[in-house]
């Protein structure tokens, strides 16, 4: 078969390298901290934006043809596996994800698609064989189309909700036929335009319902991999359930999906809670729910989900601090839930855009690690809180002071507090030097 891209296979050439379909920092093999950078990144190249998406937006139509020079439905999402599979190999990825929705055209009914489906999945399964490409994890499409305008799982009408069901139960089927360990669940209808038509109490349970059908299903078909929710909080609907990473936590213990799930963090739906990515890393490591990550960054100078791919260096710098502190990915991964912009509209673009967020988060990861290894932000931390290694600080952490016991310890105490500087400004140079040294 003829090839779609006239772009040969993207090596490292390291950083003095001016050409532009070259890796500058990520060297696949490399052994950085215990594991190669492929190990530690685990890229993956999202369906959608990448094979499907073609620019349209609310004031235009499409800018670039992702036909892959079909006409007909089924034989362009034939034409979108191959391009799809020799532009990973190209790129060195060794991942994707999908929507349902992306990998086979809808037809005219629910029957139609899954047979359309059915007739996809096979060539997809082929060509992860034939290039050592796996799956990082699938999801359903519940939030495109008109039966899903008051939600999915959370919609006043239970026939969506069956609907909804139907999506997912088929999702599930295809992500475990092809050895996926990550299944998301992205909300993006289930919320709410207006509490005056609103039961919230409801939707809820209903939402965690779905969870758990999904969940018992999976398990009774053998999935053994991660059930990850994507936090978002809003955009496309007013208010999401799953607003942000903390508000989820308290959604998956409320209703004991805490065994089960895990979160994928995607930067700008961070950035949209107001939230830095970081913080919300931050927030799954320290509670033990780093799942998987959709890797890409907002415009601060709008306030929409842009999806651009990841440039940033401190953006991937912290983000890659927080991962390696959790210990890293089991199952998931970085994948790219980014697009060019509308104006970048050619196959070279999407090239070009995953080698710089490639780039970027193998210059993170290469930051991340020297920062570790340079040590004196853990240490500064380490002191700034060591009041509680011994004395009183020791009683509190052990659960052995009271109240009485600290209102004798405070009254006894003949200075006022004084806090000591938190040198954030001096601890922001580290970074900096670490960084460009
Ligand atoms: C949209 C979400 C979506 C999920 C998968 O904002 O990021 O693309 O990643 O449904
Ligand atoms: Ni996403
Ligand atoms: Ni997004």
């Amino acid at each position: 078969m003829s090839e779609y891209f006239t772009i040969p296979e993207i090596k490292y050439e390291g950083p003095a390298s001016t050409n532009p379909f070259s890796f500058k920092y990520y060297n696949k093999d490399e052994i950085i901290a215990g594991k190669t950078m492929a190990e530690h990144l685990r890229f993956s190249m999202c369906y959608w934006h990448t094979l499907c998406a073609d620019g349209t937006d609310m004031f235009g139509i499409g800018t670039i043809d992702k036909s892959f020079g079909a006409t007909d439905p089924i034989e362009i999402y034939k034409q979108k596996v191959y391009a799809g599979f020799e532009m990973m190999n190209k790129l060195g990825i060794e991942y994707f994800c999908f929507h349902d929705r992306d990998i086979a055209p809808e037809g005219a009914s629910l029957a139609d698609f899954q047979k359309n489906l059915d007739i996809i999945v096979p060539i997809i399964k082929e060509q992860m064989e034939k290039y050592g490409i796996k799956l990082l994890w699938g999801t359903a499409n519940c939030f495109s189309r008109a039966r899903y305008m008051h939600g999915a799982a959370t919609s006043p009408y239970a026939d969506a909700f069956a609907y909804a069901a139907a999506q997912i139960k088929k999702a599930i089927d295809i992500t475990i036929e092809l050895g996926g360990k990550g299944y998301v669940f992205w909300g993006g209808r289930e919320g709410y335009e207006t509490l005056l038509n609103t039961d919230m109490a409801l939707e809820n349970d209903n939402y965690a319902r779905m969870l758990k059908l999904a969940v018992s299903y999976a398990r009774s078909k053998g999935f053994d991999g991660d059930f990850y929710i994507e936090p978002k909080p809003k955009e496309p609907t007013k208010h999401q359930y799953d607003f942000d990473s903390a508000t989820v936590l308290g959604f998956l213990f409320k209703y004991g999906l805490l065994d089960d799930f895990k979160l994928n963090i995607e930067a700008n739906h961070a950035t949209l809670a107001g939230h830095t990515f970081e913080h919300e890393l931050r927030i799954c490591r320290i509670n033990g729910i780093l799942g998987s990550v959709d890797a890409n960054q907002g415009d601060n100078h709008l306030g929409w989900d842009t999806d651009q791919f990841p440039t940033n260096i401190y953006d991937t710098t912290y983000a890659m601090y927080e991962i390696l502190k959790a210990g890293g990915f089991k199952y998931g991964g970085l994948n790219f839930d980014a697009k060019t912009r509308r104006g970048s509209n050619t196959m070279e673009d999407i090239f070009l855009a995953h080698i710089a967020g490639m780039d970027a988060f193998a210059l993170g990861l290469r930051n991340a690690v020297k920062l570790i290894e340079d040590g004196r932000i853990d240490k500064f931390i380490e002191e700034r809180y060591s009041s509680y290694a011994s004395g009183i600080g020791k009683d509190i952490v052990d659960g052995k002071a009271t109240l009485e016991s600290l209102s004798d310890y405070a009254l006894s105490l003949t200075e006022d507090v004084k806090p000591e500087s938190g040198r954030q400004e001096y601890l922001e140079s580290i970074v900096n030097s670490v960084i460009f040294s």
